[in-house]
């Protein structure tokens, strides 16, 4: 048994269990400009949406709303008021374009949408059919915070079944067609008490903080489940890129932060160039991407804080690895958090000896279940989750990131893990981001291939290519070494912040 009771709305349990245990007054919420909403208020906002999504707008138990705006407390709200009403929440995120709106919302048959009225030309521009939509945030009497004006203040959540469908996420992966992800009202509370109170542990005083849009479940886990669940608070920021990051760590005293390697590193570039007062921070979480062990390595320098590395997955949620503290080997992900298993196989499904690379499989409290998507029976075999991603279990079980499983390049008979040279590469002081890839060849098979964006003022032209290959080589085996060095404004990534790689398999992007 899943150790939940049969009955549960994990909605109720984060926003009425909480304001039962810490009391309505703690703050819950709070805005960019500081604007606090405590739990009582909070919970007002909630059930009046609720009352508004069944009263108003006729959404019974099991319909799917979809939701879409900035990171705000109102989205927030809107997505507990869903959950409590016993609808599903379809998150979508606000930079998603009309096209991919369009296959989601069909893939998903959402019949309702509540989306911030700042987001909503590009949903209508989707074209939805049968698409109700109601905004907020907008000067006008149909808006869905005019319409809570007249409602009861209380709402009894629905009594929804624990594997009722809670929530429905995409994941375009990094390669392409979008797959909805399917998640259970235990599922929400299983990551809170898994990853968050085993390995991170906050405690109702902390202030969480991140740059994940909550669309995305890093985001949704990192700034709504982990707080709510702790009576904790969440500064809510629409505008979270690293120094917006760094200045509201120092404005507001943010204690827990969650964002992604690359924000990390330009944060300590930032560090570098201006003073901010983050002592307030104890712990910080790194997920989406490969943390590089330099990175780990510079934030401990200059910060005195260990990042919690970690991996998750939409399909499984959140995050099933990971370490804290003492625990942490850097350069590792870390271990299988408590409650979950993970093992390294073959393509067959056989475990591979310690030490060698293989196939990432994890299984636990959450699983993987897409919506009508052939693909399940790739991504679950054996009720193992195979999560694409090439690992190596270390003797000490620690499990180490190779790459993801198709980015391993095959050069002239040799398997290179793309992601090591990119480690290399970042060591280099002129290094602000890279991706290594193989390009097609007809000697070789692939060559090695790095994209690189330098520091601002840096030579782009062969001397640097030159230098760069020459620090690689310094580091790493010969044949690693990229053969091709690509200078970038930028590297292709998804809204969520994941390097899309297949991008720059193609001669010549940028
Ligand atoms: O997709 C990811 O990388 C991820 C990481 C942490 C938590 C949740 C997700 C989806």
């Amino acid at each position: 048994s899943s150790g939940y009771p049969d009955r549960l709305n994990c909605a109720a349990e984060l926003l009425d269990r909480t304001v039962e245990r810490f009391g309505a007054d703690r703050p819950a919420f709070r805005g960019p400009d500081g604007e606090v909403w405590t739990y009582g208020e909070l919970r007002g906002r909630v059930d009046r949406i609720a009352h508004v999504l069944t009263t108003d707008l006729g959404v019974v138990p099991g319909n799917r709303v979809l939701l879409r705006g900035p990171t705000t407390p109102w989205l927030a709200a809107c997505w507990l008021a869903v959950l409590k009403a016993g609808a599903v929440a379809v998150t979508v995120l606000a930079q998603q374009r009309a096209a991919e709106l369009a296959t989601m919302g069909e893939m998903a048959r959402v019949g309702h949408a509540l989306c911030d009225t700042r987001s909503v030309d590009e949903l209508v521009r989707a074209g939805i059919p049968g698409l109700r939509i109601t905004t907020y945030g907008a000067d006008s009497p149909d808006d869905l915070l005019r319409l809570t004006d007249d409602k009861p203040a209380r709402y009894t959540a629905v009594e929804t079944a624990a594997d009722d469908v809670a929530l429905i996420a995409f994941t375009s992966g990094t390669t392409g067609r979008p797959k909805g992800c399917m998640h259970f009202h235990r599922d929400v509370l299983a990551i809170a008490d898994t990853f968050s109170r085993q390995v991170l542990r906050p405690g109702p005083d902390d202030l969480f903080a991140g740059s994940p849009p909550l669309g995305f479940t890093f985001g949704l886990g990192g700034l709504v489940i982990f707080p709510m669940r702790a009576g904790a608070s969440a500064l809510l920021l629409e505008q979270a890129r690293p120094a917006q990051l760094l200045a509201a760590v120092a404005r507001h005293r943010v204690s827990v932060l969650f964002t992604a390697p690359t924000a990390y590193r330009l944060m300590l570039d930032e560090l570098a160039a201006h003073p901010y007062d983050i002592s307030s921070l104890r712990r910080c979480v790194s997920a989406g991407e490969n943390l590089p062990a330099a990175t780990w390595q510079a934030w401990r320098e200059r910060t005195g804080l260990r990042v919690i590395n970690g991996i998750g997955a939409t399909e499984l949620l959140h995050i099933f690895i990971s370490a804290a503290d003492e625990a942490i080997r850097p350069g590792t992900t870390g271990i299988p958090v408590p409650g979950w298993q993970a093992r390294v196989v073959d393509r067959s499904g056989a475990p591979v000896p310690d030490g060698e690379p293989g196939l990432l499989a994890v299984r636990g409290p959450v699983g993987c279940r897409y919506l009508a998507d052939p693909r399940q029976r790739e991504y679950v075999q054996d009720g193992w989750n195979l999560t694409g991603d090439t690992y190596v279990r270390e003797p000490d079980g620690y499990f180490r990131y190779v790459a993801r499983a198709d980015d391993m390049i095959i050069s002239a008979g040799y398997n290179i893990a793309g992601p090591q040279v990119e480690d290399a590469l970042l060591a280099h002081p002129d290094v602000v981001e890279a991706a290594v890839v193989g390009l097609p060849d007809e000697l070789r098979g692939q060559i090695v291939a790095a994209y690189v964006v330098v520091r601002d003022g840096v030579e782009r032209g062969e001397t640097t290519a030159a230098a760069l290959r020459e620090f690689v080589r310094a580091r790493l085996v010969p044949y690693k070494c990229p053969r091709a060095v690509v200078f970038l404004d930028a590297l292709p990534r998804t809204p969520t912040g994941k390097l899309q790689r297949f991008r720059l398999r193609v001669p010549g992007p940028g």
